[in-house]
């Protein structure tokens, strides 16, 4: 019987989701599936100093499940692995939306959930051959990097196995079971990357099917990790009376869930009633330009009545804030603990708005040159990892802390206690220690920003956007869109151009300079390096927008490739523009 051991690697930072002990499901489901298809199967969660080196070693194939935060810890033990002459398959997130990357410190990478095809690429490999059927599978084939297409067909849930906590060996009990109902989410918030692995289909099990597993867990907390627990509230009514109908004696439970899920008093009650006693709340911000900024689709209104809303039924509040959006100030982080105290809030958390790979906030930031590191086990929430718009990066990364330490004084560990008992003053408690321990153990972060002040700060844009290029205008080799980038740098203004420019998106182009063009401008620099004309019309087009650029700039620079076709369109434009301030650069790259 082949062995497979499946290793989810922890964070080697000190911060408090350390402290929770608690799986994510990928693994106990995909061992449970490869120990039905007749594999020897160990689950281990550690870092590269804790792991059972021994037991590991005389495995068949190891397989490594990493997040963003923990891909330096899956790639040091995935080296260390391969060193030792093994077979390393990795998956999750992270190695999700960075294939390539994940693919240097592997012999395959698994992209998308792995549910329907962790066996057949197990199969493949027990046969010596490479896995050229098996959907979202990468691999080298001699030096060249395959990606294999996805499955289009989303897992449905109730295909799913029970999830085997079993096969993680040398683990205590997990105090609280992980347990998940739904994947995907109908939302699209642009710093979250739940949609990219589960798409934005609600799927979830059924009611009976959740019951089941429920059963095995009388006396046990719960905690449901599904992203957006009650998103169908039709269904979540049903599965909480099932809950209730059938006893299912859980201890307690608790879930992630939107404002929405307060203003549905039915629902409160039967939540209440079934044994939930904790929402964990993603209210994100008390700056309605933020929410909108984050595509959260909520209102201020909203946040704000939905703690008293939950509280009213007797279930406790989680709060999870979010800090450094467009529209942050220092002020909006100092606001927002008024608004936490205020509304007696029983516990929360303040991340840092993290960019994480494959979000729509992580192309933004990293186009517009904001992003200060790629240490991936920086991007756990706790650390800013960018150029925020309205504060520096130090302020950004104290302010939270700070916010922290207003919040878990030893003081308010008693105070506002909004449901009697102790829970509430012993998780405030442990968040006192931990955000001291954490500030403690984070001076070196501290430090590092702090120089970065003295730095002259990337310059934040007025404006940024990709268009499309009409369709069928793509060039080979080139994206069928166009960016736009247009910031201000000690008053220049520089307008960057990268990609293709057609009749359709070049209107836009117009539209949008002439907008944010000061009536006479002093000196423009237009970086057209990376820019294609999708046909002649649309150069003829283009001479003429810098034709009306030059009589509104006193000085205008043109940068160019100085490759083909590109060069000597501009050299023939220079020609013969009768512009006198026109004037052509080679890049220097
Ligand atoms: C429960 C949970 C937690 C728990 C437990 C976490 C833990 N042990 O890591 C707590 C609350 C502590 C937590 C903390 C954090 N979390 Co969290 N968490 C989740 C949550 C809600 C559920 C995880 C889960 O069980 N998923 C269900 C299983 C089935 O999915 P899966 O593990 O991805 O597995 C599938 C595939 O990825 C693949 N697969 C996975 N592993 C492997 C391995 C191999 C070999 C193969 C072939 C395939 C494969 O197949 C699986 C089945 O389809 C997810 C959201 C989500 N929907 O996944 C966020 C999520 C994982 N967390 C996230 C983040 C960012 C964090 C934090 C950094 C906090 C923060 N700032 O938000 C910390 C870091 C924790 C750490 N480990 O260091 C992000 C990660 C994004 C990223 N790109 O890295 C997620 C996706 C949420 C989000 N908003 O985007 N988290
Ligand atoms: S943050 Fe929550 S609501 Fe927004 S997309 Fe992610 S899971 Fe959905």
């Amino acid at each position: 019987m082949k062995k497979v051991v499946l290793i989810e690697p922890q964070s080697k930072e000190d911060h408090v989701y350390k402290m929770v002990r608690m799986p994510r499901l990928g693994l106990p489901l995909l061992g449970a599936q490869l120990k039905s298809a007749g594999y020897q199967v160990e689950l281990y969660l550690g870092t590269g100093e804790t792991l059972p080196w021994s037991r590991i070693v005389d495995a068949d194939y190891v397989g490594i499940s990493t997040i963003t935060a923990t891909s330096r810890e899956a790639y040091r033990i995935a080296g260390f692995l391969r060193s030792q002459g093994m077979t390393v398959v990795m998956g999750g997130i992270h190695a999700h939306v960075m294939p390539e990357e994940a693919l240097s410190h592997a012999d395959y990478v698994v992209r998308g959930e792995a549910d329907l095809t962790i066996v057949p690429l197990f199969r493949a490999l027990d046969k010596g051959s490479l896995p050229w059927d098996v959907p979202g599978v990468s691999f080298w084939n001699g030096r060249e990097a395959v990606h294999n297409p996805c499955s289009t067909a989303p897992v449905e849930m109730d295909q799913l196995p029970l999830p085997d906590f079993s096969l993680f060996k040398g683990q205590k009990p997990f105090r609280t079971i992980p347990v998940m109902t739904s994947r995907g989410c109908p939302f699209d918030c642009n710093f979250c990357s739940v949609t990219l692995m589960f798409g934005r289909r609600y799927r979830f099990r059924s009611t009976e099917n959740v019951l089941d597993e429920l059963a095995a867990y009388r006396g046990r907390s719960v905690f449901f990790c599904d992203d957006n627990f009650t998103a169908n509230s039709a269904r979540s009514k049903e599965l909480f009376q099932g809950m209730i109908d059938c006893k299912t004696g859980l201890k307690r439970w608790g879930a992630q869930m939107r404002v929405e899920a307060s203003q549905d008093s039915a629902m409160l009650d039967l939540m209440r009633r079934s044994g939930g006693d904790m929402a964990y709340v993603g209210l994100e911000s008390i700056n309605p330009a933020t929410l909108a900024s984050f595509n959260k689709q909520q209102s201020v209104e909203e946040v704000r009545d939905c703690v008293r809303r939950f509280h009213e039924f007797g279930i406790r509040v989680h709060g999870m804030f979010i800090f450094g959006g467009e529209a942050d100030t220092v002020q909006t982080i100092r606001d927002t603990v008024d608004f936490a105290l205020d509304s007696r809030i029983d516990s929360l958390q303040f991340a840092i708005l993290t960019p994480l790979p494959g979000t729509p906030l992580f192309q933004q930031l990293e186009a517009e040159g904001r992003l200060l590191t790629r240490q991936w086990e920086l991007y756990d929430g706790h650390h800013a990892v960018f150029q925020p718009a309205r504060m520096t990066p130090y302020e950004l990364q104290n302010e939270t802390i700070s916010a922290f330490k207003r919040f878990y004084t030893f003081r308010n560990i008693f105070k506002n206690v909004h449901t009697p008992g102790w829970e509430t003053s012993f998780y405030r408690s442990v968040g006192c220690y931990l955000v001291r321990h954490f500030e403690r153990k984070n001076r070196w972060y501290d430090r590092a920003l702090e120089r970065l002040q003295d730095i002259e700060p990337k310059p934040v844009p007025l404006f940024f956007r990709t268009l499309k290029a009409h369709p069928g205008e793509g060039q080979e080799g080139m994206p069928a869109s166009l960016r736009i980038f247009l910031i201000e740098k000690k008053g220049v203004l520089h307008l960057r151009l990268r990609g293709i420019i057609s009749n359709i998106n070049l209107r836009e182009v117009i539209r949008t300079v002439r907008t944010l063009l000061p009536k006479r401008c002093f000196h423009l620099v237009i970086n057209a390096e990376g820019l294609r004309f999708a046909s002649g019309k649309a150069a003829a087009s283009f001479a003429r927008f810098l034709e009306w650029l030059g009589q509104n700039s006193r000085r205008l620079q043109v940068v160019i490739s100085g490759e083909g076709d590109q060069k000597d369109y501009f050299y023939a434009k220079e020609r013969r523009t009768k512009l006198p301030r026109f004037e052509l650069l080679l890049s220097k790259r």
